[in-house]
């Protein structure tokens, strides 16, 4: 077979964001507009690419057929020797990064826009990842968009059959200019699935969700959304652990556009499981994941909601009944600036490093590689620790599970505990999507300029008869401690004198519009048993009051509450 040229001009907007390049399906379908990106990508790689082997694989949403056709032949024209793809583009997210470090490969194109919606109507989207498994850092994604910019050719490989390639395990070669180019397809399943056995004890969680002599089964239901998980939840939870296919798993064939869903597990879009767990309270554990599979929501009986920045600190504080990190140990912790600072309280007690970084798996990368992370999490609903370097849905759920075995005790119960010993960080974030760039924009820029005022700090906001006043506020900004490289711009944060915090971002994973994100949290040592949303009222009266949101977008409501 022989490469050719073919000539095209630079898009614009191919700026990767918080998570790769995500667009609308109908965006990709442009003609070249995919094929720019996925060579700008091999652009930005150079010389590493020559010889290389990548991983290719995603949620499976709609799309994905194509994209992996014409990576295919754009990789074989650009001297990739091997591509690793999992059957029918099935990868999650977190299983890419698993398997680029077990086989040691260059990186991975990972094919999804994650909890957006999918199907024909919706969203489509690209992300690369680097030789650690991790997402690409800054300074790649930049080179990456630099290249977008200035692309004027695409090398691919027109005559290269790809029909039907992705849909039968085996491996294909080719000769492409003379030189040897090999497509495998693989059970994306089986080095992940070996991966979590390695990392928990699954005869206790098998005895734990089928029951003993002396403990009934753990009820639980796991909720794929129709999204790519369900294939590994269906091999580990029912294949391996013995859990009910029709009872304990539901939505678990993976769909392109995910049943018209939302496949984003929180209490709004997954309102069907929560539905589920009120309505039937011989269910002991509820969990859902997002679409590729990196997101995770943690319920106990009747639906109790975990927060993810409180599941993120009970994990920190019980690691030790997980044999992973009895064998390797549990260095520090780390969370996303918005993330509530309730791990920040077992790092402390346990005498931890601890960890603020921006929003974005990225920044935990570095840390993790340099052996000084352990765990870290979003409170987006991102769980995980350095066995890869993504969010990991399905391990969040194991570790849970793991926990709940060696404590013999249900989710409330355990949450309830930590909170009496650590105090409870109440958190909430309000959504508002798709609001006018313009005015988002321009409520951002005012609250800029109004924390930097001289008199804001110092000043006190009351509603609702209480009083918080700001003690800083600033641009959040991050050095990474082990490259010192620099994230600006990466949220307003408002912090107060008691720690409650307020802070500001818009989103850099929306398709279209813009997404404003506020998060809104305080501290109670002693009050730990109020609903959160009744305690952070006030709180969030001042935050509206202070961003003059209403008035910037014109939005009476948050489109999301979390
Ligand atoms: C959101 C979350 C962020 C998460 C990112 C990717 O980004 O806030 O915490 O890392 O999505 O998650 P943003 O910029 O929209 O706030 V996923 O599951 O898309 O990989
Ligand atoms: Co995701």
């Amino acid at each position: 077979l022989q490469s050719v040229i073919v000539e095209t001009s630079p898009f614009d907007d191919q700026k990767p964001g918080t998570s790769g390049l995500r667009k609308k399906v109908k965006v990709f379908m442009q003609k070249n507009y995919t094929e720019n990106f996925i060579q700008s990508i091999f652009n930005a790689l150079g010389d590493k690419l020559k010889g290389a082997t990548l991983v290719v694989g995603g949620d499976g949403r709609y799309f994905s057929k194509p994209a992996i056709n014409t990576i295919i032949r754009i990789a074989s024209a650009n001297e990739v020797s091997k591509l690793i793809i999992g059957k029918l583009g099935i990868f999650s997210t977190p299983a890419v990064s698993a398997i680029i470090r077990e086989q040691q490969v260059l990186g991975g194109i990972v094919l999804t826009a994650s909890h957006n919606p999918g199907g024909i109507r919706n969203d489509f989207g690209i992300k690369y990842n680097i030789e650690n498994g991790g997402p690409a850092p800054d300074n790649i994604t930049n080179k990456i968009f630099e290249q977008t910019k200035q692309i004027t050719q695409i090398k691919t490989t027109p005559t290269l059959e790809t029909d039907r390639i992705i849909d039968i395990l085996g491996t294909s070669k080719f000769n492409v200019d003379g030189r040897e180019f090999t497509v495998e397809i693989i059970d994306s399943t089986i080095n992940y699935v070996n991966l979590m056995k390695q990392i928990f004890d699954f005869n206790k969680l098998r005895a734990l969700i089928r029951g003993t002599e002396d403990r009934p089964p753990f009820n639980i239901l796991l909720d794929s959304m129709n999204g790519v998980t369900g294939v590994y939840v269906r091999n580990i939870f029912v294949e391996e652990l013995g859990a009910s296919p029709d009872n304990n798993v539901r939505r678990v064939v993976p769909l392109d556009n995910f049943g018209e869903i939302h496949p984003d597990p929180n209490l709004t879009y997954a309102k069907d499981l929560v539905d589920k767990l009120k309505e039937n309270s011989t269910y002991d554990f509820g969990a859902a994941f997002d679409g590729d599979g990196d997101r995770n929501m943690i319920l106990g009986k009747n639906a109790f909601f975990v927060t993810p920045s409180d599941s993120l600190a009970v994990l920190a504080n019980n690691l030790e009944c997980i044999p992973y990190f009895q064998k390797n140990g549990v260095h520090g912790f780390a969370r996303s600036m918005p993330t509530a600072a309730a791990v920040d309280r077992v790092a402390a007690k346990l005498g931890k490093e601890m960890f603020e970084v921006p929003t974005g798996w990225k920044y935990f990368g570095n840390l993790m590689d340099a052996g000084r992370l352990s765990l870290c999490g979003e409170e987006s609903f991102g769980t995980g620790s350095d066995h890869i370097r993504e969010k990991d849905g399905l391990w969040a759920v194991l570790a849970w599970l793991s926990v709940i075995e060696a404590k013999n005790m249900g989710v409330e119960d355990i949450l309830k505990e930590h909170w009496t010993i650590y105090g409870r960080n109440y958190f909430t974030r309000y959504d508002y999507e798709e609001c006018e760039t313009e005015g988002a924009n321009q409520m951002m820029q005012r609250l800029e300029q109004l924390i930097a005022s001289a008199d804001f700090v110092g000043k006190s906001f009351t509603a609702s008869g209480k009083t918080y006043t700001v003690a800083k506020a600033d641009n959040f900004s991050y050095v990474d401690p082990i490259d010192n490289s620099v994230a600006k711009n990466q949220g307003i944060r408002v912090l107060f004198e008691d720690g409650s915090r307020l802070i500001y971002r818009l989103s850099g994973t929306g398709s279209s519009g813009a997404t404003i994100r506020v998060y809104i949290e305080c501290y109670e040592k002693e009050n730990v048993l109020t609903d959160a949303q009744v305690m952070l009222k006030p709180l969030v009266e001042i935050g509206l009051d202070i961003s003059q949101l209403k008035k910037f977008t014109g939005r009476e409501e948050p489109t999301v509450i979390t």
